[in-house]
């Protein structure tokens, strides 16, 4: 069975989320990022020598396993067209899209990193999280036209990445008044496919700190 790396509350719920919206069900693997353990004995290292989730492992001939979150959460969606989760690769609208979700990682998700681990001085948390309300800001004005979701009306793997790395209340960036944005974020946390990923996560978590325990 394919199985898929996952972190508890990190990017890896991206591709949860997209694995739920076309009703793939990959074996999960919960990786500890801080003891390095995983829930089935793998060994990470092994895994990704680069030592970060999420990452998906194929059951094809060679064993292939696929890291990086665009590239994996587009994968997916490239392979059920009938999802409409992605626009097909070769059209304006993907390179918008693509250019969306490289924002989302650079501009985003890696800029919250440093801050949730306390890595930077007071200059450099007081700069990245002014980055971070900066690059909100940018999706709260895409929203105040009355989409439902950030490329339009349907949900899409942009939306999955973003809601993925929603990690303002941990690194301090503070977008609380950002109404068109929180309100979007309300819409995908009542998805199914969301509240899927979410429990499954929990479970798998659960289930990998017990053994820990036992
Ligand atoms: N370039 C990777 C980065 C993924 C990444 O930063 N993963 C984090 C969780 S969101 C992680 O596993 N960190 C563990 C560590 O660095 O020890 C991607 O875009 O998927």
């Amino acid at each position: 069975m394919t199985k898929l790396y996952i972190a508890d509350q990190t990017c890896s719920q991206a591709v949860q989320i997209i694995a739920n919206e076309i009703g793939l069900n990959p074996e999960l693997v919960h990786y500890n990022v801080f003891d390095k353990s995983t829930s089935n004995g793998d060994s990470f290292v092994d895994v990704n020598p680069l030592g970060y989730v999420p990452v998906l492992a194929l059951e094809n001939t060679d064993q292939d396993t696929i890291t990086e979150t665009i590239v994996i959460i587009s994968y997916l969606a490239d392979q059920h067209p009938e999802a409409a989760l992605i626009p097909a690769r070769g059209t304006l609208e993907r390179v918008k899209i693509d250019q969306f979700l490289t924002i989302t990682a650079t501009e985003i998700a890696q800029k919250h990193i440093p801050l949730m681990r306390k890595l930077l001085s007071e200059e450099g948390t007081q700069w990245t999280r002014a980055k971070l309300v900066s690059a909100y800001s940018t999706l709260d004005a895409r929203l105040a036209d009355g989409r439902t979701y950030l490329t339009g009306d349907h949900f899409s793997v942009a939306d999955a990445y973003v809601w993925a790395t929603m990690w303002h209340e941990r690194s301090g960036a503070e977008i609380g008044h950002l109404e068109n944005l929180m309100a979007w974020k309300a819409r995908v946390d009542a998805r199914p496919s969301v509240q899927k990923a979410l429990k499954d996560e929990a479970e798998i978590v659960a289930f990998h700190r017990a053994q820990a325990t036992a």
